[in-house]
């Protein structure tokens, strides 16, 4: 029985515990059905660096890692080695875009679509075992020989996308509130902050009928009253969108479930809303970046101010809610814009959303700028590239030339201003009771001649009524 360990690395942040990583639970599904050794234990488990080692007892270790996780990964690396002496393989996008990352407690790492490559990894494991001379012939990874880092042929991607059975979210913890799904890889899009066309190259689907199938496997397994779809591609193919719309009705499932889904703006039209509204999506998702036209055309191709505007006047004239996704920070970006950006928020009513600051993630076309300006190098603190600017103001990566206390004050005021519109929206009672009193007190403050004569007048008034 060979036992295969998948660990996401997570940090402490209650955030990175809720979720189920799609990644590993894919490489889970692929291995449980094409792998030819004969008895195969997959489990996989969340750490932040160690774990009960013996109660899994690994033959080998995989690793799932993104940026701001990654010393986390290598601390899990070198928790497995003090442990065992069994090969430790890492994967996920900061290892892709860096694999000269690799620590010493790291035997290879598997760069770009992950499937396939490690079910290599783990026949040759079980057969003749992963010597330097085996792991060369093994294509899309990178080891290191006599300290030099050697990577192999890239391997081609996975085709038809479908041929990939769906993740194997059954060997995960999951809740009803934690229901991702993707239906595409790669994007054609090149955003300058996002590595996604990078990381997958071509654009691949899965087709109408997969992810349908996926959607009713997982109203079976997690009777969900949300499922959430994260590609931003969902809509691009107007024809396959209309032909899982027209499955999801056909089916029924529109009855049983609810979608939110994220969307680029560009691609918003009056068709594919409609379709959203059939297949009832009550929420979409949409990356609006900015305000400024500047700044947009910096971060975002094709997707203008208009397209932002247009895309919520569409979303609500169907009675979608809209989640609004900012950025700030943009390279060019100066306080005007995002002021600018402030006001376009409030004009455009949005009540749901968030803004981030820009962080440069390796792979990346703002990485390589950051890089030639000095901002970042291959060998950083990691932890520095976490998207919570307000938790590490001083220590955050990021590419701003607006002076980052500046930045912070700014970021903070749109910050307070989201906080106040979810307020609104979970408990608008509460959020109106306390902007009352708060405006009670501002007005005393402020003016307390006039909250006098008020009280005055209004006992007058009561005295007379009664009278
Ligand atoms: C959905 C999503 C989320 C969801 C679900 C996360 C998840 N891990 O499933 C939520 C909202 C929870 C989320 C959270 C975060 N996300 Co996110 N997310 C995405 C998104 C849109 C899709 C991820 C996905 O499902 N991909 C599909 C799977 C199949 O790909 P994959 O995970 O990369 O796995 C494949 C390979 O990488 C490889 N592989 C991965 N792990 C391993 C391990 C081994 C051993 C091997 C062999 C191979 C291997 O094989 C897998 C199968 O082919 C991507 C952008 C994108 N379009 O890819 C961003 C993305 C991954 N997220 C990103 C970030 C920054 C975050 C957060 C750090 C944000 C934050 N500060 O909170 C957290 C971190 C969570 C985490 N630890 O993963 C960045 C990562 C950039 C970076 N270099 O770090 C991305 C790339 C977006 C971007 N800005 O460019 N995210
Ligand atoms: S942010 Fe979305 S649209 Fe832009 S490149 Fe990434 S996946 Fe594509």
């Amino acid at each position: 029985m060979l036992k295969v360990l998948i660990i996401e690395a997570i940090s402490k942040d209650p955030y990175h515990t809720v979720f189920s990583p799609l990644g590993p639970a894919y490489l889970a599904s692929y291995l449980c059905k094409y792998s030819k050794i004969k008895e195969i234990d997959v489990k996989m488990i969340f750490s932040d660096g160690e774990f009960d080692f013996r109660r899994y007892n690994p033959d080998i270790v995989g690793i799932s890692s993104v940026t701001e996780t990654f010393n986390i990964a290598k601390r899990i690396a070198a928790f497995v080695k003090g442990n065992k002496d069994i090969p430790v393989v890492i994967g996920g996008v900061h290892i892709s875009a860096l694999p000269s990352n690799m620590s010493s407690d790291m035997d290879a790492a598997v760069i770009g679509e992950g499937e396939q490559t490690f079910l290599e990894l783990l026949e040759t494991h079980a057969g003749k075992g992963l010597t330097k001379a085996n792991l060369s012939g093994i294509q899309g990874i990178a080891y290191r020989d006599d300290g030099r880092l050697i990577q192999t042929k890239e391997r081609e991607l996975i085709a038809p996308l479908d041929l990939i059975p769906p993740p194997a979210r059954q060997l995960q913890k999951k809740n009803k509130r934690d229901i991702w799904m993707i239906t595409s890889r790669g994007c054609p899009y090149k955003c300058i902050f996002c590595s996604a066309a990078q990381f997958w190259k071509t654009v691949r689907f899965f087709s109408p009928r997969y992810v349908v199938n996926e959607i009713k496997s997982l109203i079976e397994m997690y009777h969900p009253e949300t499922i959430n779809i994260v590609d931003d591609l969902f809509i691009l193919q107007k024809q396959r969108f209309n032909e899982i719309v027209d499955l999801i009705v056909k089916e029924k499932i529109n009855e049983r479930v609810r979608f939110t889904v994220l969307v680029r703006p560009n691609l918003i039209d009056e068709d594919i809303c409609l379709g959203l509204k059939r297949m009832n999506v009550t929420l979409v998702g949409c990356g609006f970046e900015s305000g400024s036209a500047k700044a947009l055309s910096v971060i975002k191709q094709n997707q203008t101010l208009e397209d932002n505007v247009n895309a919520t006047r569409l979303l609500r004239k169907h009675g979608i809610l809209v989640g609004a996704f900012f950025m700030m920070g943009i390279p060019g970006e100066t306080i005007k814009d995002m002021e600018e950006t402030y006001h376009f928020i409030q004009e455009q009513e949005y009540s749901r959303g968030e803004s981030y600051v820009l962080t440069p993630f390796p792979g990346t076309q703002v990485w390589d700028s950051a890089k030639s300006r000095g901002l970042v190098n291959d060998n950083m603190n990691w932890d520095h590239f976490t998207m919570d600017f307000y938790k590490h103001p001083k220590d955050s990566i990021i590419v701003s030339e607006v002076p980052r206390e500046e930045l912070f004050k700014e970021y903070m005021r749109m910050r307070k201003m989201w906080e106040r519109k979810k307020a609104m929206v979970t408990s608008p009672v509460e959020a109106l009771r306390t902007a009352g009193i708060l405006y009670l007190v501002k007005l005393i403050r402020h003016n307390p001649y006039r909250v006098w004569s008020f009280f005055i007048a209004f006992l007058r008034a009561s005295f007379t009524r009664r009278k």
